[in-house]
């Protein structure tokens, strides 16, 4: 049986990176690695700690005496939606490292479409000198971030940094400086303000599917950028990859930027890899750091075992 106060990790996350980060983690705890072939089939009963990315559906079975989950990124819905839980607390992975990849790629992909990057690199590949014009500046385009939590308000920070305007959106109206808000019911006039807009929403049945043909279609036409811009890194299940492709297709948005997918990895045999205003990236806007992930339980764990409140724990009801 293993100890009373063991920490089980599953993360599908590369094994390398999970064997050197284990390395002096969890100090004077048994730490049951599911990784490792030797631990197939372990007892997990009385283990009261989990870290867990996409785990294997068995585990919270068989690991029936946990207290406490912990997620090995932002989002939760790889653990809400695919398992039936019990009522233990959940904990978000919230981090510097996180949050600084995030906002790193959405500012990346904002400047990528304001300064035509993906024309620019067509014309490299054809030998063209042709300067694009005009040349919008950042602050006439308006940047709509949907989701303004830890990573939505730092990357509207950080987009106001290099001179664009931004609006944000999320369910409760939030105050942000500098930065007009809208709350849910105010979506409407908060798409139709913008001409690049980012989504940092989590994956709940709220959010489903909330990026399609409607939404698109009341995004400003006309602004800086001629057309609107869609960039997404919050999650796959919350667009419609056929709507964003008719939608390019049609010219009711000007371009996209993709990290996240319906079904990941993306089928090679999506159109959207042939589209020359796409730009893709593998689920890799902001990976997370194992090792500042198992310090983060670390501190929880102690915070939980002094009798403490967990920090980061999702609201079930919300689901996120
Ligand atoms: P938070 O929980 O801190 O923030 C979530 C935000 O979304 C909040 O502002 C919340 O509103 C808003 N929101 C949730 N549901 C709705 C809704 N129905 N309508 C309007 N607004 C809503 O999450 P994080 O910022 O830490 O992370 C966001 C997501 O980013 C994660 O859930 C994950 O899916 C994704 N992610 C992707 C990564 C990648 O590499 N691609 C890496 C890390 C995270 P309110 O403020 O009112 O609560
Ligand atoms: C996360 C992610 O949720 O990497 O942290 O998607």
């Amino acid at each position: 049986m293993p100890d009373q106060n063991a920490v089980v990790i599953d993360l599908k996350f590369a094994r390398s990176g999970v064997i050197e980060a284990l390395n002096g983690a969890f100090p004077g705890r048994e730490v049951i690695d599911m990784g490792d072939s030797a631990n197939t089939g372990r007892d997990l009963s009385g283990v009261p700690y989990a870290v867990v990315w996409k785990p294997d559906p068995s585990l919270f079975q068989r690991a029936g005496d946990l207290k406490i989950i912990f997620s090995g990124g932002a989002g939760v819905d790889h653990i809400l939606s695919a398992y039936e839980l019990p009522d233990l607390p959940v904990v978000r992975f919230v981090d510097r490292s996180l949050t600084d990849r995030m906002s790193e790629w959405v500012v990346l992909q904002c400047l990528t479409h304001l300064r035509g990057a993906l024309p620019y690199a067509r014309q490299q590949r054809e030998h063209v000198w042709d300067e694009i014009s005009p040349q919008p500046e950042a602050r006439d385009v308006t940047v709509g971030v949907m989701g303004l939590g830890v990573l939505g308000e730092d990357a509207v920070r950080k987009l106001k940094v290099m001179g664009f305007d931004v609006v944000g959106w999320s369910r409760r109206k939030r105050q942000i400086d500098g930065v007009e808000t809208f709350d849910a019911t105010g979506l409407d006039v908060f798409l139709s303000r913008t001409d690049i807009l980012v989504g940092l929403l989590p994956l709940t049945p709220d959010t489903r599917g909330i990026y399609n043909a409607s939404l698109f279609g009341t995004l400003r036409q006309g602004g800086a950028l001629g057309k609107p811009v869609f960039i997404n890194a919050g999650r796959g299940g919350s667009q419609v990859e056929t709507d964003i492709i008719a939608a390019l297709k049609k010219g009711v948005l000007g371009a996209a930027s993709l990290d996240v997918f319906e079904k990941e990895p993306l089928s090679p045999a999506s159109p959207l890899w042939d589209l020359n205003n796409v730009v893709i990236t593998p689920h890799a806007a902001a990976a997370s750091d194992v090792g500042a992930l198992f310090r983060h339980a670390e501190r929880q764990i102690a915070r939980f075992e002094a009798g403490d409140p967990l920090d980061h724990v999702v609201d079930r009801a919300s689901g996120y």
